[in-house]
């Protein structure tokens, strides 16, 4: 038997000369029984051969790559290959999904995958596999499967899944639960030690879920003499220890949901405790004096925001000397409290708008309160250009603490800021995906009627 796992990029056609490698993917291959031969493609950087022979293909799919994922699977069942769909998005919307996929895999691989391989070995493939949640000890990231892909030497590695907060407009609540797990420490940095040389990317939510195993988890990073990164709530700045312990580790770089300078803002997305221990001027500080670069994360078109949010924001990031700063509209993301609500106050402008094909990135996907579509989306635009601009990244870099406090990091702090100017063109105003044929888009009118 032989399967074919991919990727799908957001957009048609290649061009991920960043793009990191998928860990769902190396699971997967992890999982795989080793007689059974496994491809791997990633659409980023690759293109896919429909023609290869294959038993099965399994695509990873989120929200903003469903659409492409979807076109992708269209081409392989024409010739007669069964596809499953699993990730947030399918767990999210089964239904949807499985109008494009013969099956559909909700919540982790870890349990259901191998016997997704044996029904399909055996010609007797469900429709929907739903797994529980597992314990997370002996995952296998087989990552073999990236062998001449040319990734960036950026490692991602996974400590836990979950986050113990549930903001509002995040996927990651609804995914998970209250359910947070971690891998045993040992088997983290057994893993590390094998991967070749390069940073580390914890791709966990919240790196600061658990007091405790975040704290021995940074002490066993000590001697590995390691540089990682990582996202983290911002509450962390509140413990003297574990900052000093993510320093003393190697921690180079962090990202922070600063989400809005709006009071109200906050408590609407069910983030208050930002500042609960102290101002965003002062948390950011205990980075700097640690030498931790930043990058931070906004979003605009919640209800107290008008069109005078914009530049504040920005001046906020350029002036605290971010590395990076996303400012994205705000986006209802399936199966988040958000998108419930908007829905319910028919605030939606299309449905979905993943799937939509007047659906550009970077686009208002609702009616704002305080601003029109529209100014949200240019806003945003804006947003981005002048924190991307040669202005903001000279003052920006003028950080002796942090992005100048190495050559590492000034090296960092130049190419990450050159591919992101780059990115924000090329990104916004895009269709997701591909034009999906007519009977796929009537299949989406369909479900909508
Ligand atoms: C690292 C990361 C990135 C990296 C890319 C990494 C990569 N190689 O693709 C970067 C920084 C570039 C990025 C970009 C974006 N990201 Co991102 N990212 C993550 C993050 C933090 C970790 C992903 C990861 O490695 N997880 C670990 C793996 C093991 O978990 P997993 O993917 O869930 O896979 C498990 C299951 O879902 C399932 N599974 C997954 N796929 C499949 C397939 C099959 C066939 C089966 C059976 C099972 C299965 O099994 C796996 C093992 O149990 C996640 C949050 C998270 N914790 O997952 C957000 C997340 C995936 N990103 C998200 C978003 C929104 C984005 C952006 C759209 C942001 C933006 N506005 O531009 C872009 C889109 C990029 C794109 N899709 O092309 C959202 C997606 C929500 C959704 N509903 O789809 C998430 C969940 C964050 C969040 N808080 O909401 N991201
Ligand atoms: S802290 Fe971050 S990961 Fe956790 S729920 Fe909020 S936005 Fe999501």
């Amino acid at each position: 038997m032989k399967i074919t796992l991919i990727r799908p990029a957001m957009y048609q056609g290649q061009g991920g000369h960043d793009a990191l490698p998928s860990l769902a993917m190396a699971v997967l291959a992890g999982l795989t029984p080793p007689e059974i031969e496994t491809v791997f493609y990633d659409d980023r950087k690759e293109a896919i051969p429909y023609e290869e022979a294959t038993d099965l293909v399994g695509i990873t799919v989120e929200t903003y790559t469903a659409r492409r994922a979807y076109a992708i699977a269209g081409k392989f069942r024409e010739r007669g290959v069964p596809v499953v769909l699993g990730g947030y998005h399918p767990s999210f919307m089964p239904e949807e999904s499985l109008r494009f996929a013969d099956a559909v895999v909700i919540g982790d691989a870890e349990g259901v995958w191998e016997r997704v391989l044996e029904d399909a070995r055996s010609g007797t493939l469900q429709r929907i596999y739903q797994s529980n949640p597992q314990s997370l000890t002996r995952v296998r990231y087989d990552r073999s499967i990236f062998a001449g892909k040319h990734y960036v030497p950026i490692h991602p590695v996974q400590f836990s899944r979950g986050c113990r907060f549930a903001c509002d407009f995040c996927s990651i609540h609804a995914f998970y639960g209250s359910n947070v797990r971690h891998r045993p420490i040992r088997e983290v940095v057994e893993e590390i030690e094998t991967l070749p040389r390069g940073e580390i990317f914890f791709v966990d939510d919240n790196l600061f879920v658990d007091r405790e195993s975040t704290a021995a988890l940074l002490r066993e990073l000590l001697p590995l003499n390691i540089r990682w990164s990582c996202q983290v709530s911002i509450d962390i700045t509140g413990d003297r220890e574990l900052m000093d312990l993510m320093q003393k580790s190697g921690c180079t770089s962090a990202l922070i949901g600063f989400e809005s300078l709006n009071v109200e803002n906050l408590v609407r997305m069910k983030k208050k405790w930002n500042l609960k221990q102290r101002s965003y001027q002062e948390a950011i500080q205990q980075f700097y004096q640690r030498g931790i670069m930043l990058t931070g994360t906004f979003i605009f078109g919640y209800d107290h925001d008008t069109t005078a949010a914009f530049e504040p924001t920005v001046e906020f990031a350029i002036e605290n000397k971010f590395l990076l700063a996303n400012f994205n509209p705000l986006t209802p993301m399936p199966g988040s409290q958000l998108y419930q609500r908007f829905k319910a106050e028919q605030r939606l402008l299309y449905e979905p708008w993943w799937l939509h094909p007047n659906y550009r990135y970077g686009e208002a996907t609702y009616r704002p309160r305080g601003m029109s579509p529209r100014e949200l989306t240019e806003g945003c635009f804006e947003a981005r250009r002048k924190f991307a601009g040669l202005g903001s990244m000279a003052r920006r870099l003028a950080n002796p603490r942090a992005n100048l406090r190495s050559a590492h990091s000034m090296g960092v702090f130049l190419l990450t800021n050159f591919i992101s100017r780059r990115e924000i063109h090329r990104k916004q105003g895009r269709l997701l995906g591909e034009a999906l044929t007519s009977s796929q888009q009537s299949q989406i009118a369909l479900e909508n009627s």
